[in-house]
């Protein structure tokens, strides 16, 4: 059995009904097989960055897992197509988008898995849910860059 490594999911939605589809979400990633969910931010709601369509939903999940990397990345992707994900074009708005932002430290470069996720310092509606999980992993200048985003805590 291989050790447990901690992996940190980014949810994202903004089409049908975005928050259900991050609820059922977190409740699918709870029940994927050799993974335990720990913990997860609050939800976000965050305008569309380099993507265009209504308001998203933004929220990070901290996953305990025994599966490789690109065993998560192929389920993320499973539980992607079960909530109806099309793929247009890139960045087109989407049902479920779920991102391997973070597995342990590893550093992936393959053709289809890059992690740490090439764009998350880069964008608010990654790094402030993140940063609610790992605080210590993000600095001022961090949270600084992100700043002029638009991005709001939801209720509840
Ligand atoms: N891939 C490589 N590395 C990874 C990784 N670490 N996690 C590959 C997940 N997938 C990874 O992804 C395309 C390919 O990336 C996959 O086949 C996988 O092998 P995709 O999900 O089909 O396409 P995408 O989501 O359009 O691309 P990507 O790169 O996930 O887009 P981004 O950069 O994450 O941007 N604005 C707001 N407010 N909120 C959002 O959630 N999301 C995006 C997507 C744009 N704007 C947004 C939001
Ligand atoms: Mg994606």
């Amino acid at each position: 059995m291989r050790a447990p490594v901690l992996a940190y999911i980014g949810l994202g939605a903004n089409l049908g009904a975005p928050v259900a589809a991050l609820q059922n979400a977190l409740a699918a990633l709870a029940a994927l097989p050799q993974c335990t969910l720990l913990r997860h931010s609050a939800l976000y709601g965050s305008t569309p960055v380099d993507s265009s369509g209504p308001d998203y939903v933004n929220a990070v999940a901290e996953l305990s897992t025994t599966l490789t990397a690109p065993a998560l990345l192929q389920a993320l992707q499973q539980l992607e197509q079960g909530a109806g994900r099309e793929r247009p074009y890139r960045n087109a708005p989407r049902t479920l988008d779920l991102d391997l932002l973070l597995f342990g430290g590893a550093t992936i470069h393959s053709p289809t898995l890059t992690v740490p996720h090439p764009r998350m310092r880069e964008r608010a509606f990654v790094l402030l849910p993140l940063a609610e999980l790992l605080p210590a992993h993000f600095n001022a200048a961090d949270l600084a860059a992100v700043q002029g985003q638009s991005i709001w805590r939801m209720a509840g």
